[in-house]
């Protein structure tokens, strides 16, 4: 299909017509022109296309459309204007969905495909796509691509677009156990990132700070190692409930339980679970990892791991393993639940025995090695790995620091293309030490969305001036939405204060 010299998958968005300039990120295949069409909100509508695997009744679907028709529309005035110059009307002033595969009820996974087709022209406005999933990427864009005229029109290009995601996970990480964040924070994080194509919610739920998540099998846990167990912890309803808010937007939740180090706050719930550490021959009250040489522990680590297993439903938990000393751990991670793993490199450093099917998160700049040579090391032992080392984004500087997050190319290391296709994609990192709900959104936004696109696009978009402007637009985008992303540099936006 995208043969022709007529697709442009590398476009300078300067010389695009009309808003598609302003997509974030940048699609496989676009080809654009002039030709613009009039869309009337009061009747606009979403359609499902009748030989769609979806119909009316399909939540993922029947609430995005409520969304996209709210963020298209509602917080706009629109009084039909004099017409200037005469306009084409969008054909049937509605965008027909036709999704191929049914899936409204379930959730995505690693496997999901999310690729659509987008075509608006003379005789058609048309989402088509293989899953739910690849519709809701589909109706971002088409939410991208709608721009206003200076008489207030609502028009949209005469536009083609395949497009489909280059890496399938692509994840942002929020730590809530440094700071505790709101559900309402963690709801707003998942909208900013399915406007931005990210699928996947990796929750780096608890740590050596606190112990947020409400076990039920263990509740001492965050009786005891929360902040506040009435106010600071997620009970078993909001964790539902965020798995489901995360669903409706074709993101995954995947949830991390570190251990055995980073486990504090796990302590004071959990008598004799962590290591005492002594002075001289007697115990100086403070602790180290989870205690290895105790049965109690492993007891325990069954108990509990039975029960996140279930209670998060995506076939991959998060391990941890990160920034502990591994001597005194002969432990294989214990493989009981059905469920797959992903670890953090130093579970591959230090040559503990895991599964072959574990995914590696490279999240270490320079050791034991740079990660370039890191990621090379764990695809040649066959391992699937993802990447992190250079999207910190809690890491802040003065500066445009998105563009060095942007130019990374995950792929650049040494290695054949089987070693390739082990990179399943990376995350954005967003470590909680100096990060709560007051300054979340603007030090997220926009730079993940350099992470973002890089892991969605072709490999060949890299061009930084067209980056530079159409983020600069997507931000603006992003306020408009309600996203309190900060600015790349000075400027202004038009509905800045709306
Ligand atoms: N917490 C946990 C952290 C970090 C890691 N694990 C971390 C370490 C160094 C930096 C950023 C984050 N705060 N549990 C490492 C994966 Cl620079």
């Amino acid at each position: 299909m995208a043969a022709s010299g007529l697709w442009l998958p590398l476009l300078l968005a300067a010389a695009l017509a009309g808003r598609a300039a302003a997509l974030w990120p940048w699609p496989q295949y676009i080809q654009t022109s002039e030709a613009h069409y009039a869309i009337f909100p009061h009747d606009f509508q979403f359609r499902y296309h009748s030989s769609s695997a979806a119909q009316p009744g399909c939540s993922v679907l029947d609430e995005a459309f409520q969304r996209y028709r709210d963020l298209l529309f509602s917080s706009r005035a629109w009084y039909p204007p004099e017409p200037t110059r005469k306009l084409h009307a969008l054909e049937k002033n509605s965008l027909v969905v036709l999704v191929v595969t049914p899936g409204c009820n379930q959730l995505p996974s690693l496997e999901s495909l999310e690729n659509y087709t987008l075509t608006i022209n003379d005789d058609h406005c048309f989402l088509l796509s293989e899953t739910v999933w690849g519709a809701l990427r589909g109706l971002e864009t088409f939410s991208q691509l709608v721009w206003r005229s200076p008489e207030g029109m609502f028009l949209i290009n005469k536009t083609e677009i395949e497009d489909f995601p280059r890496f399938s996970h692509r994840g942002l990480l929020l730590d809530t156990s440094r700071h505790y964040l709101p559900l309402t924070t963690i709801m707003d994080t998942l909208d900013a990132m399915a406007y931005n194509k990210f699928n996947v919610f990796h929750w780096h739920l608890v740590d050596d700070s606190s112990f947020p998540y409400d076990s039920y099998t263990f509740p001492e846990l965050t009786r005891k190692g929360s902040y506040n167990p009435a106010t600071h912890i997620y009970t078993a309803q909001d964790v539902k409930m965020v798995i489901e808010y995360a669903r409706l937007r074709g993101i995954r939740v995947l949830a991390e339980f570190d251990t055995p180090g980073h486990t504090l706050s796990w302590g004071p719930g959990v008598p004799g679970l962590l290591t005492p550490c002594y002075s001289g021959s007697h115990p100086s009250g403070t602790f180290g990892p989870v205690n290895p040489i105790l049965n109690s522990t492993y007891e325990f680590m069954s108990s509990f791991f039975l029960e996140v297993s279930s209670v998060f439903p995506d076939f991959y938990l998060h391990l941890g393993g990160d920034e502990v000393d591994f001597t005194c751990w002969l432990l294989n991670i214990v493989s009981a639940y059905d469920k797959g793993y992903v670890v953090w490199q130093e579970v591959f450093d230090n040559k503990v025995k895991v599964r072959p099917d574990t995914i590696i998160q490279v999240w270490r700049e320079e050791m034991p090695v740079h990660y370039v040579k890191e990621m090379e090391l764990i695809t040649k032992a066959g391992f699937r790995a993802l990447l992190s080392a250079p999207w910190y984004l809690n890491h802040i500087t003065y500066g445009p620091d998105w563009s060095e997050i942007y130019m990374v190319e995950p792929l650049e290391f040494k290695g054949s293309p089987q070693q390739k296709a082990l990179v399943i994609g990376g995350e954005a990192c967003m470590w909680g030490e100096y990060v709560d709900s007051t300054n979340l959104a603007p030090r997220l936004w926009p730079r993940a969305g350099a992470v973002a696109e890089r892991l969605w696009s072709n490999k060949l978009v890299t061009n930084l001036d067209s980056a530079f402007k159409r983020l600069t637009q997507f931000r603006c985008e992003l306020l408009r939405r309600g996203v309190q992303a900060q600015p790349l540099n000075v400027g202004y936006c038009e509905q800045e204060f709306e």
